[in-house]
């Protein structure tokens, strides 16, 4: 059986999206992309295949043929997509975050409950990423003892025009939150958010430097630097009570030459994390056509916003923030 997927948005994660479904992943196939500028929607269906491309998102969540949703349209929109889709009672992957608030996401867990069936899966790709999953495996090994604190850096080449402050925490950081979460099966409950010299080269905050202490009183620490200029790099390392564990960029190929040893920065997240994304994509299809839930849930994403909600505080205090919100177990222990 094939899934026929729907992908709401054609931007950079829609078109991405749209070439790992048609390319990369067993049991489904593309039926309809939409998107608010239809000839870039025809454009990435021309180029993957899909029957239909359409400026039309609603229609596409009603369309018959479409058995499950992708969507990767602006951050403001997720929340209201997604609640269609679990009314239409259609499995959804929502690119992260799950909204750019926790009030807002609190409508989207309201759905999923009232419909009683988990239906959303958040875009949380990390989860799927070979390093971080031997991460985890290694720290649940126990053979390092317990995990004391993790260091986390996330730089991007250049933020877009339209990134603040805000967005770096709210679009970005919450990578951090929601891998740091599943990584020490830890809750974050409090966090503060330090300035450093700013870029000349930034339009806002940039870098950053944001504190997470958890419920198991490790430190989380995350050098946010999204104008780092030189490329794409994402590094984590754990501190055990006997040792460390971190992961290289996964672009691994080395140059040696002229006494320089080289390897490659990817440009941005995609190529960094294309097994992630393949794994993630290919998961949640096999969870639809048979398995169980995978990746990181509604509550996942809601949480994470609780979290960035909190972060946000930090950043307009300057102050060490608590972090608590309202537990709703019934789809979601
Ligand atoms: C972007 O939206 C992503 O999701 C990337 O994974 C992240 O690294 C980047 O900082 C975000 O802006």
């Amino acid at each position: 059986m094939s899934i026929g997927v729907g992908i709401i948005g054609a931007g950079v994660m829609g078109a991405d999206h749209a070439r790992i479904i048609a390319r990369q992943v067993a049991g489904a196939h593309l039926v309809a992309i939409s998107d608010a500028d239809e000839d870039r929607a025809r454009a990435i269906a021309a180029e993957t295949g899909a029957k239909r491309a359409v400026n039309d998102p609603l229609g596409v969540i009603a369309d018959p043929e479409v058995g499950a949703v992708l969507i990767a349209s602006p951050d403001s929109t997720h929340a209201d997509f997604t609640i269609a889709c679990i009314r239409a009672g259609k499995p959804v992957l929502c690119e992260k975050p799950l909204a750019p608030t926790a009030a807002e996401g609190m409508r989207v867990i309201d759905a999923e409950l009232s419909a009683g069936l988990r239906l959303v899966q958040l875009g949380f790709m990390r989860r799927f990423d070979p390093g971080y999953t031997e991460m985890k495996g290694l720290l649940e090994s126990g053979r390092y003892g317990e995990a004391l604190a993790f260091h986390c850096v996330h730089r991007n080449a250049t933020a877009p025009a339209y990134f603040d402050s805000v967005a770096a925490i709210v679009n970005s950081c919450v990578h951090e939150v929601d891998i740091a979460r599943h990584v020490l099966s830890a809750e974050l409950s409090s966090v503060r958010v330090f300035r450093a010299k700013k870029s000349k080269l930034a339009h806002f905050d940039d870098p950053m430097l944001v504190v997470f202490e958890t419920d198991k009183g490790q430190l989380v620490d995350v050098e946010l630097f999204l104008n780092a200029q030189y490329g794409y790099d994402v590094k984590g390392e754990l501190i055990c009570e006997t040792g460390t564990i971190s992961f290289g960029p996964a672009l691994n190929t080395e140059v040696r030459s002229s006494g320089v040893t080289a390897t490659g920065l990817a440009a941005d997240w995609r190529p960094r994390f294309s097994a992630a994304y393949r794994i993630q994509n290919q998961a949640w299809i096999e969870s639809i056509t048979g398995g169980s839930p995978v990746g990181s849930s509604a509550w996942d994403g809601y949480v994470a916003t609780t979290v960035t909600d909190a972060g946000v505080r930090s950043l307009k205090t300057g102050e060490t923030v608590a972090i608590a919100y309202e537990k709703r177990p019934l789809l979601y222990t």
